[in-house]
């Protein structure tokens, strides 16, 4: 419900039942929290608003104010925490670009994920940029996987790859100008360095960072919600909790090729439409993997989502 003296924000942290919000690129915020009749249509996720929507509120006299209404998405990342909840939970919403914090090791992410999380950037079209951090850690002896990693996700997936460290600040400017008069999501599992890397984007915030346990090798779950900063520089990054599993949402099968940028090249050549890519005849999807166009591990990802979605439906 909109009254005159309701104002418009975005939603800049959210813990529990209070969100900060702040009229965006301004930085005044203001705790809000909502309005119990406040009703949202079609709301199939755990949390009815996430950071980065636009909201209006209506300021109180003690200076916090109710949130009163919630403007439509331009996107959003989504996510269930594993295939069989029922349950979605929004990450984040309004973004100009995503950035996916990976590491080969210390700890190491899974391709597994690494896919899932780049179909559902490219099924609610969120610009997406991976970033391979800590390189200061690959020694030699990684350079064969970092070549591999390279192929299947530059050379062939055509995504934009950058190494950085937070330690040795490789590559911390060009991160820097990529974030100016942006909102960016920083996301990926725990311990691969997002707080850090935010620190050394703008050492002002000084995020809490957390060790790697010596054992397994994996973060502990440092950050715990999600949240905007404003870094001097310019432009606006949410620093996230580090994701566990990422489950893909209901898509439709035929859908599923579409938000593979490699195989989205090629599927209008398949002799059938819609093709699965799986036992079809005269499929260009096949093709280009005997090709060496489109690499294995992306396809055999593919055929595992496409199961997936089968088995859980
Ligand atoms: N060698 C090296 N270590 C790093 C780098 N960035 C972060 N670390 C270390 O990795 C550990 C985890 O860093 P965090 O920034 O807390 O990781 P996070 O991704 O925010 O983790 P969560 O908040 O748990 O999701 C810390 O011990 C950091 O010192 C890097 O570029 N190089
Ligand atoms: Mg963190
Ligand atoms: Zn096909």
């Amino acid at each position: 419900m909109e009254t005159k003296n309701s104002k418009r924000a975005t939603v800049v942290r959210h813990t529990g039942s209070q969100y900060t919000v702040s009229d965006l690129p301004v930085w005044e915020p203001v705790v809000c929290v909502l309005r119990g009749k406040l009703r949202l249509k079609g709301a199939t996720s755990t949390n009815p608003i996430a950071v980065g929507d636009h909201i209006s509120y209506e300021p109180q006299e003690d200076g916090t104010g109710v949130i009163t209404a919630i403007e439509p998405r331009k996107n959003y990342i989504i996510r269930k925490s594993t295939n069989l909840s029922r349950q979605a939970h929004i990450i984040a919403s309004n973004l100009d670009q995503v950035f996916l914090i990976v590491t080969l090791d210390f700890p190491e992410t899974k391709l597994e994920f690494i896919d899932r999380f780049l179909v559902t950037c490219e099924a609610y079209k969120v610009p997406v940029v991976i970033l391979l951090n800590k390189s200061d850690l690959y020694t030699k002896e990684y350079s064969g996987y970092k070549e591999f990693f390279h192929d299947i996700y530059s050379r062939s997936a055509g995504y934009t790859i950058l190494e950085t460290s937070g330690t040795t600040k490789h590559n911390i400017e060009i991160i820097k100008d990529m974030c100016r008069g942006k909102l960016s999501l920083f996301s990926g599992i725990s311990g691969v360095g997002k707080s850090s890397l935010i620190n050394s984007l703008d050492p002002s915030l000084s995020l809490k960072t957390g060790e790697i346990s010596q054992y397994h090798k994996q973060g502990k779950h440092t950050t715990t919600f999600y949240e905007i900063h404003p870094l001097t520089s310019g432009g606006f990054i949410i620093d996230t909790p580090g994701i566990k599993g990422f489950g893909l949402l209901e898509m439709e099968k035929e859908e599923l090729s579409h938000y593979l940028p490699e195989m989205l090249r090629v599927l209008d050549d398949c002799r059938f439409s819609p093709c699965t890519h799986t036992h079809e005849p005269g499929c260009a999807v096949k093709k280009a993997v005997e090709d060496g166009e489109i690499t294995p591990e992306r396809y055999q990802s593919y055929l595992s989502m496409l199961e997936e979605e089968e088995k859980y439906r």
